[in-house]
């Protein structure tokens, strides 16, 4: 089955209402390859502020985190009840700096994807290893480990609502990509894990996005890999350059 390409650009916590207005305005008139699928992820407080300038078709809003409790007694949270409200059809979840700086765990990540699914919400789900990791020959072991933890909750229909992001935490915003053979070795892997604890299906339609100091010029090399369906871009997402990864393939 052919995969649907995929691009995420994910703000972190960058961004005024001016400058989130801007890169709005530039995709709402950009050309956008029509076959590819994306989603911006601005901070909470600019959701609905880029909901409202979106106009343009094939582009939705993505939260870039979401809490796995009903509304309620949690301050400083977002609900996906709320998320809903707000049209917000797509979060992030488990990126490695929420994993990393704030703690976050396979099983609170695993948890939040199921509870944002079931309220019908998407997910762009993380993973990814250290450079410690990577060095100590552990780079498949520590990923397949975030994946067993997903899959102990999440199951059936639900990976349909899924795309999986695989960032190695020492590629992020520092400029230094993984090589085409080393992203594409690890989604094969993830491939062939899900085949393997999963099904056949879900192996062939799960999008597996590259993340990691993805710009203009390393798109299109990693773009032609069987197993790379699209990319999570953190810095270049907020520059003009996001409108050439979108078009990486054409
Ligand atoms: C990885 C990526 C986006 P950047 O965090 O999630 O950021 O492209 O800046 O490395």
């Amino acid at each position: 089955m052919a995969r649907k390409f995929f691009v995420g650009g994910n703000f972190k916590m960058n961004g005024t209402k001016e400058s989130i207005k801007s890169i709005v305005k530039g995709l709402n008139e950009a050309q956008l390859d029509s076959n590819v699928e994306v989603v911006i992820a601005p901070p909470a407080l600019y959701l609905q502020l880029a909901q409202d300038e979106l106009k343009k078709e094939g582009v939705k809003v993505s939260a870039q985190n979401v809490y796995d409790k009903p509304n309620g007694a949690y301050t400083g949270e977002i609900s996906v009840a709320q998320l809903k409200d707000s049209e917000v059809e797509w979060t992030i979840l488990g990126h490695s700096e929420r994993r990393t700086v704030l703690g976050e765990t396979d099983e609170v990540v695993a948890s939040k994807t199921k509870f944002a699914i079931d309220g019908g919400v998407s997910v762009v789900w993380c993973c990814g290893e250290s450079l410690q990791e990577r060095e100590a020959g552990n780079t498949v072991a520590v990923v397949e480990r975030q994946l067993a933890a997903l899959a102990a909750k999440v199951s059936g229909d639900d990976w349909k609502k899924i795309v999986i992001a695989y960032e190695p935490i020492w590629a992020i915003g520092t400029g230094k990509v993984a090589t085409v053979q080393q992203a594409q070795e690890v989604h094969e892997a993830i491939r062939k894990w899900l085949k393997a604890k999963v099904s056949d299906a879900v192996a062939d339609e799960t999008r597996i996005l590259y993340g990691g100091s993805v710009n203009g010029k390393n798109c299109k090399d990693l773009a032609k890999e069987k197993d790379i369906d699209g990319f999570l871009v953190g810095g270049a997402s907020l520059k003009p350059e996001f409108v050439d990864i979108i078009n990486s393939n054409l």
